[in-house]
């Protein structure tokens, strides 16, 4: 558990975004940072632990869809704010950041695409589920280096091979991840195993770049 979950503040961010107090979430999140703590570090132990907490009570049914939205609303208030409070030098080739085919978990590929920028790649975050045809036409028009597919469901691996197949045809490797969690997770790191094939070294020096 980071400093940063044990600090009691991902009660405070979900007593705030829950009930629709999106600006003090946002304002919380940008404290911290002005705190010293690092960017990335914000998103992974306020943000993306915010979000499983509010699934984790979801799913227990102690709220409902209503504040599983107001809380990724927050959270996606707070990822916009973090980036224009980080200004970073982006350099190098092209990642493109997608969602699986049918997948609209978008938060988790826009944390991991911001996640991304604040280390200097060079970023550009499609959102949720993009049809492969669109992505395809995206890829030839700017043929990014890399394509980074975040699936969250095992429900959507054929979404996620859809793009890694117009991907490999234009000889793009191809970076799969992101989860809901336990043995899916395994899953999807695997399957995205499986389609890297032989590009992996391109794809693995991005996977060690989140690690
Ligand atoms: C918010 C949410 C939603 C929102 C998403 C909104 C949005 N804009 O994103 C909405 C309401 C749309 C939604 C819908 C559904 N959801 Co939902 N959802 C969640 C919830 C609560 C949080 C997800 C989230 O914010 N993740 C962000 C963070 C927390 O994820 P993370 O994995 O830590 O992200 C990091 C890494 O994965 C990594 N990463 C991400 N992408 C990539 C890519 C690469 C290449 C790499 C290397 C790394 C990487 O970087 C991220 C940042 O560090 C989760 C609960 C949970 N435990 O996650 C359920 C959850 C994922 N959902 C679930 C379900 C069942 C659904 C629905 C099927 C519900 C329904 N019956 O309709 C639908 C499916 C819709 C669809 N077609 O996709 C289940 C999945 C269970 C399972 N494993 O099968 C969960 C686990 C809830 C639960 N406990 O039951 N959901």
């Amino acid at each position: 558990m980071s400093s940063v979950e044990s600090s009691g503040l991902v009660d405070l961010f979900l007593d705030l975004a829950l009930v629709g107090d999106s600006r003090g979430a946002v304002r919380l999140a940008l404290d911290l940072l002005d705190s010293g703590v690092p960017e990335e570090l914000v998103i992974e132990g306020l943000l993306s632990v915010s979000q499983r907490e509010v699934g984790e009570r979801w799913h227990r049914n102690i709220v409902g869809v209503a504040e599983e939205h107001l809380c990724t609303s927050a959270s996606e208030s707070s990822l916009h704010a973090l980036a224009a409070s980080c200004p970073s030098e982006p350099s190098g080739g092209l990642v493109v950041v997608t969602c699986a085919e049918g997948d609209w978990h978008a938060i988790a590929a826009h944390m991991f695409a911001e996640q991304l920028r604040s280390r200097g790649v060079v970023v550009a975050y499609l959102g949720a589920s993009t049809p492969a045809d669109h992505v395809a036409r995206f890829f030839a028009r700017h043929r990014p280096e890399v394509v980074a597919v975040s699936c969250n469901l095992p429900l959507y691996f054929r979404g996620l091979s859809r793009i890694a197949d117009v991907a490999h045809a234009l000889g793009i490797p191809v970076l799969a991840g992101g989860a809901g969690d336990g043995r899916e997770r395994r899953e999807i790191v695997e399957a995205g195993r499986r389609w890297l094939g032989t590009r992996y070294r391109r794809g693995d020096q991005i996977d060690r770049r989140v690690e």
